[in-house]
């Protein structure tokens, strides 16, 4: 169906930290004119973070004031949204939705990599064990437009953006 708000599509890059959505991400924005949109890093910068979640070693994030400041981005069409989380955003923001996805040993290697120790590291592995961002997705946006994406190698990370690249094509083709 012809999306008549918006003539490139938005698409939400989500899985648990770790997975390989920046680089997914960054080596998408570099592929297609579209805007990269971190949300931890745009939450950081319009002060959208309010006092720090002892328990999770995390900042809470205030959703409402951060939609806010989204909202106009979206409008266009041309973004890359790129986030831990994805059932506070409104579903008619995105025409696609990729899950990225680890094994295990490879998401303990890169979160270890990254200094996470202790519960936050358990909570992570957990997260993609259980599939928790793959059900938030399922159950936050039509299933026809959530993708899943293995990203453990060199190779599927080529493979994974040249799928996203050829998704957006076609969508331009069939949003004419
Ligand atoms: P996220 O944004 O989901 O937290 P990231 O893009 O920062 O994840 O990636 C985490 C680390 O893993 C980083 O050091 C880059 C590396 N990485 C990502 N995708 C990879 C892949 N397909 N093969 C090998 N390393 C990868």
């Amino acid at each position: 169906m012809a999306n008549r708000t918006r003539n490139v599509p938005n698409i939400l890059i989500t899985g648990t930290p770790g997975v390989g959505k920046s680089t997914i991400s960054r080596l998408l924005a570099e592929k297609t004119k579209f805007t990269w949109r971190e949300v931890s890093k745009l939450a950081e910068e319009h002060n959208c973070l309010d006092e720090y979640d002892p328990e999770y070693q995390c900042p809470f994030l205030n959703e409402d004031k951060l939609l806010d400041i989204m909202e106009g981005m979206m409008a266009k069409g041309g973004n890359i949204v790129d986030y831990h989380g994805c059932d506070f955003f409104p579903e008619r923001w995105f025409d696609g939705v990729f899950v990225v996805r680890a094994n295990n040993t490879t998401l303990y290697d890169r979160l270890t990599a990254r200094g996470y120790t202790g519960k936050k590291l358990e909570d992570n592995i957990q997260c993609e064990i259980f599939e928790t961002l793959l059900e938030e997705a399922q159950s936050s946006y039509k299933p026809e437009i959530v993708t899943e994406l293995q990203n453990n190698t060199d190779e599927q990370l080529q493979t994974n953006v040249d799928t996203i690249v050829e998704w957006i094509e076609r969508w331009k083709e069939e949003n004419l």
